[in-house]
């Protein structure tokens, strides 16, 4: 007990407190335990999201589900540490057992994706390509991304983000086959000799050719930045080109594929020890770590590293492998089901998990398309397509995915009725002239049969809706 005279902070010297096996595990329960007393309004708000992830079908590409040791982990007592820095160099006291933490997530990183380095303090990719961008170049330096209507980030240099205003950013983008034309990089990188190029999507269903960046950013003079956020569970299976050797520096969310928490990663392969030349000096691994911080982040999220180890810890498992064959599979049969239908896709179809529907020959905009499947029970995002006339916030794109379908245990025997349940939503809006026209009698229909497929699959150790 804290009494008047008690000090806040125990003696460096001070025997330690008890802590037993299931300290953690009883910290949760209590937790879980009292808030439905103390505070009702937030666990209604917190049952009815299980509820929702159950009872709807996240057809996205942007999202996995986390493991429910994910969740515990990164609901742990290390939410309280604040420690600046880096294992063994804190600048704030009583991190030793976050230090062996963090060093535990690095050491997975860097074995599940055969790195030398991992820096796993980003709370985003987002959080890492800036400090990447930050460690790499000077404010009006040029930087050479994917254009953001052809599927390019926010990071990668949009106008609308700071890598947009503090950088000159250029741009590629897709070719007449809607796939990334490396012609038109090596003449851009060419005329603007770009400090880095980025190769890397938010919604590019095709695959990476690393080698091939690599050899223009040689030629540029330029450092080369993998963002791989969105096939990193891909990669890590070994089902996509790994890109941690050849590019200087690799990015990735730990969300988006990886069953992980909110975060991201910064990967170095070979180039982590690359210390002179053109690009400056100082060990890329060394400004890396002063990029994240104290450059662009201050205290990392301690619990969010620990959620981090845990996840990465099972996507090291023969399961994991199985699943992201699953995925890929599964947005494979996806794809040609939607082009049986008359669908146009994006590039035609897809080598990832992947799908981008292209609606501008239907007249329906993916604003529309979006809310009328969320209507359905069916969770997928608008997104620009190439040549887009619609603005980003209406756009004439759907991307899908099947991160999630796959994880629920969807195999290609559902992907047909998926691919049907899309197809009638898109068209039952094109005869209903658009907006609000969906009929109710066929929302019902896919409405239930949302239903069907999510009692059927439920999310696997999540608890059943009632
Ligand atoms: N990067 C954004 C997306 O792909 O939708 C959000 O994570």
């Amino acid at each position: 007990m804290i009494t008047g005279q008690a000090p806040l902070t125990a003696p460096r010297s001070a025997p330690q407190p008890a802590v037993t096996a299931g300290s953690h595990r009883r910290l949760l329960d209590q937790g879980a335990g009292t808030l439905p007393h103390d505070d009702p309004a937030l666990v209604g708000l917190l049952d009815a999201e299980v509820r929702f992830q159950q009872e709807n079908l996240a057809m996205v590409a942007y999202a996995s589900l986390a493991h429910p040791s994910v969740l515990a982990a990164a609901g742990s007592a290390l939410s309280n540490v604040t420690a600046e820095g880096y294992p063994g160099a804190r600048y704030h006291p009583g991190a030793h057992v976050f230090d062996e933490v963090e060093r535990l997530a690095a050491q997975r990183a860097t074995a599940l994706f055969g790195a030398r380095h991992a820096n796993v303090q980003p709370h985003s990719c987002s959080s890492a390509n800036l400090s990447v961008l930050f460690a790499l170049m000077r404010p009006g330096d040029t930087l050479l991304g994917l254009d953001l209507d052809a599927g390019g980030h926010l990071t990668h240099g949009a106008p609308a983000s700071v890598t947009g205003r503090y950088f000159r950013a250029v741009h590629y983008g897709l070719g007449p086959d809607g796939r990334i034309d490396l012609d038109e990089v090596a003449a851009l990188a060419r005329r603007h000799r770009p400090k880095v190029i980025v190769a890397g999507a938010s919604a590019y269903p095709r695959t990476w050719d690393y080698g091939a960046f690599r050899a223009v950013a040689d030629e540029a003079g330029a450092w080369l930045l993998a963002d791989i956020s969105h096939v990193a569970g891909l990669v890590a299976a070994g089902l996509h080109p790994n890109p941690v050797d050849i590019a200087h520096v690799t990015t990735t969310s730990t969300y988006k594929q990886l069953g992980g928490p909110r975060g991201g990663l910064i990967l170095l392969g070979a180039a982590a020890e690359e210390a002179t030349g053109a690009h400056g000096s100082g060990p890329l691994a060394e400004r890396m770590r002063r990029g994240v911080f104290p450059r662009t982040q201050g205290t990392p999220n301690a619990a969010a590293i620990a959620a981090k180890a845990r996840a990465l810890g099972l996507a090291a498992g023969p399961r994991f492998t199985t699943l992201a064959r699953r995925i890929r599979t599964d947005a494979r049969v996806l794809a040609d089901a939607l082009v049986a239908r008359g669908h146009r896709l994006v590039s035609g179809g897809t080598d990832n998990h992947m799908v981008l529907l292209d609606l501008s020959a239907g007249g329906v905009s993916g604003a529309d398309t979006e809310r009328a499947l969320e209507t359905c029970g069916i969770l997928a995002n608008r997104n620009c397509v190439p040549g887009d006339t619609r603005p980003p916030l209406v756009t004439s794109g759907l991307r899908l995915g099947t991160n999630i379908l796959a994880q629920r245990g969807l195999g290609p025997a559902e992907m047909d009725t998926c691919a049907e349940l899309v197809d009638t939503v898109v068209r039952g809006l094109g005869a209903g002239g658009g907006r609000d026209r969906l009929d109710p009698a066929l929302a019902a229909r896919v409405r239930a049969t949302v239903r069907d497929l999510c009692d059927r699959f439920p999310v696997p150790q999540y608890p059943a809706a009632p």
